[in-house]
């Protein structure tokens, strides 16, 4: 029978497992990347299993985050990355380069090579049709060791693209669309692979919209075939040579299809505070809007802020409307300044932020009290923006900038469409922002800089085969990580400082829960379906280790938060009828029995001894994570095989 592009991919790159349903596979990986948020803890992670050089084709360390330096934390964590890059061998993209996903695709995805990235809008290569999977600090940092990463053998949904988009509905509108569809819980355990005639019409930035906020579908990863439209924009890249065709054989099977017609989509809207929220945007009614923010890694290309451009030529942003741009790479923002778009978008009244996340991790432009954003960003998790009560809709650029015009929430499509923009035949490249690495013979005198900002990670404790303990948390579903370890330019400084940002753990659901947890001398958290849902964050399990969580028992868990938990040595238990869950509450004393055992046969036993139910939990995880929890995390795993 006839394989899938994913399957393919993996096929060429498997190192580990069989390639069946469930099984947890271990795939060689070509390519990393890791961003500031999140990098520290990676590349601290790696120093700690002791191997001088990455084994990768390609690493990269992006600075796009934590760019509001207000203290010296995110300057000291940038000189550590920088420093540590150069000497294990992982090229450094510098502040103001741009946000990872955006140069990443531009310089450096090749089609059919695997990457992994720690963070979670990694499948954004998919676009190029790259294997790109988000994945935690320490699954990335064992990746760029020479090892393995791991995950369940997805299931392939197929999703055919029929038809072509209308003037002035654009990409975010197809993945809005599949959101709907699907919910943020609808891609778990899957691989998402589009096809069909509607994909030559999409350029290859498009489809990278389109991977890229696959992730917000639970999704392992998103992908496109690679054709004659990747050939030209490789080309226009300068790096034609990466280019290999990549489609699915004509007899593939699919565990799932789903059909879209893109001629008879309509600007679509995700309303707070979930990204599958999604809404016709003509059905939102006469609304008043405060914000607009354009850019991130789902929409801030050159063609996207071309046509924000033409939209706002000669025109005037709202009075009402704060307007800001952060163009998602170096490379968009000189073309922009080149051709006069900037010029175009400043004279509007855009205030420009630099090449950077921005917004979109909650750096600064916060929304005002209950105010209204409209946002091209993947993500509008209650408070993510930084306003707890502001109402932050994901859009398409065209929506965005039709707000920016009238004040009001506008469907597009209901003004002049602008001239469709024309793919550049040449890029404007220059990577003088790429640091590379130290040579062999350089390498062992480099020094690695740090900062007082570095503090010791926490270790899980010794595994027994009872543990009695409270609850120390009860949640509901969808809880994602950003609940868990919020971000913001307040919160995010403190990364590689799990006792500080300890205090946070969260503070959306219950702020009084780290004193309860730190008083409690550990416990366990009770959550719904889908925990842990969004970003790659490691440091939603690394908290709770530092709190003394010693499992976590949801219904159902996000892929990537899973494998944090197991990776940082907490167990990740699911009721085997997820109408228990309503038989615990806060507080109550819950004994776990028959542990060591369970890891390896997947069931544990619960006693509530507040009101005496006892029930199954499972523990569904892979021998080797079994091993993993054992040995007390993966870092302790890991060293204990290098020996
Ligand atoms: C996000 O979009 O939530 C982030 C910030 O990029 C995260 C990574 C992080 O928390 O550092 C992600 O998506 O993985
Ligand atoms: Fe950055 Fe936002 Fe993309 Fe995360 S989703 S990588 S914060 S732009």
């Amino acid at each position: 029978m006839g394989q899938t592009i994913a399957q393919k991919i993996i096929a060429a790159h498997l190192m580990d497992g069989e390639a069946k349903a469930g099984a947890e596979v271990g795939l060689r990986i070509d390519q990393t990347l890791t961003q500031d948020a999140t990098g520290t803890m990676a590349y601290l992670e790696y120093e700690a299993m002791g191997i001088p050089r990455v084994k990768t084709e390609l690493s990269v360390a992006y600075i796009d985050h934590n760019t509001l330096q207000n203290g010296f934390m995110n300057a000291d964590d940038h000189r550590f990355i920088r420093t540590i890059c150069k000497k294990i061998g992982v090229r450094y993209s510098r502040p103001g380069n741009g946000i990872c996903h955006q140069v990443h695709l531009e310089r450096f995805a090749k089609p059919g090579k695997t990457l992994i990235g720690s963070d979670s809008h990694t499948p954004t290569a998919g676009g190029i049709g790259s294997l790109a999977i988000g994945a935690g600090g320490l699954d990335v940092a064992v990746a760029m060791g020479g090892g393995a990463y791991y995950i369940p053998y997805p299931k392939i949904v197929h999703i055919v693209l029929k038809g072509a988009l209308r003037p002035m509905v654009s990409a975010k509108d197809i993945i809005l669309e599949v959101l709907r569809l699907l919910s943020v819980k609808g891609g778990v355990g899957k691989i998402v692979e589009y096809g069909g005639e509607g994909v030559a019409s999409l350029s290859v930035p498009q489809r990278a919209t389109i991977t890229n906020m696959g992730a917000e579908l639970g999704a392992t990863t998103s992908i496109f075939p690679s054709d004659e439209v990747t050939r030209a924009f490789l080309r226009a890249q300068g790096r034609e040579e990466d280019y290999i065709p990549l489609d699915a054989d004509p007899d593939a099977a699919y565990d799932e299809e789903l059909v879209i017609n893109l001629s008879s989509l309509q600007p679509l809207a995700a309303c707070p505070h979930m990204p599958d929220n999604v809404k016709p945007v003509k059905e939102l009614g006469l609304m008043k809007v405060d914000q607009v923010c354009i850019g991130s890694c789902t929409n801030s290309s050159y063609t996207d802020l071309m046509t924000v451009a033409a939209m706002l030529k000669g025109k005037t942003v709202d009075p009402t409307v704060s307007l800001a741009i952060a163009p998602g790479s170096r490379q968009v923002l000189t073309m922009l300044s080149k051709n006069g778009a900037l010029a175009d978008l400043i004279a509007a009244g855009a205030r420009i932020l630099e090449s950077a996340c921005g917004p979109c991790i909650g750096m600064g432009q916060s929304p005002n009290s209950a105010g209204v954003s409209l946002r091209t960003f993947n993500r509008n998790f209650e408070g993510r923006s930084g306003t707890k009560d502001a109402g932050v809709y994901l859009v398409s650029p065209e929506t965005a900038a039709a707000a920016c015009l009238s004040g009001y929430i506008t469907d597009p499509t209901t003004l002049p469409p602008v001239a469709p923009v024309e793919m550049p035949s040449q890029f404007e490249i220059n990577d003088n922002m790429i640091d590379l690495p130290a040579s062999e013979a350089e390498y062992e005198k480099v020094e690695i800089l740090r900062g007082p900002n570095i503090k010791p990670l926490p270790k899980a404790a010794e595994l027994s085969n009872v543990v009695s303990l409270p609850c120390l948390l009860k949640v509901g579903d969808n809880i994602t990580t950003d609940h868990i370890m919020p971000a913001g330019s307040k919160i995010l400084p403190y990364r590689s400082n799990i006792p500080h940002l300890a205090n946070f753990c969260f503070e959306v659901c219950d702020p009084e829960f780290p004193a309860r947890a730190l008083a409690a001398d550990g416990g366990f958290i009770v959550g719904g379906a889908n925990y842990g849902q969004g970003s790659s964050r490691e440091h939603a399990a690394l908290v709770p280790l530092y709190l003394g969580i010693r499992a976590v028992i949801a219904v159902s868990f996000a892929r990537i938060h899973k494998a944090n938990l197991v990776n940082a040595g907490i167990l990740p238990l699911e009721f085997a009828d997820p109408a228990d869950y309503e038989k615990i509450s806060l507080g109550d004393e819950l004994e776990l029995t028959g542990i060591l055992d369970g890891v390896e046969n997947g069931s544990i036993r619960l006693t509530n001894k507040a009101n005496g139910e006892t029930f199954p939990l499972q523990c569904a995880i892979s021998a080797r994570q079994a091993a993993v929890i054992k040995s007390g995390g993966l870092l302790n795993y890991t060293r204990e095989q290098n020996k």
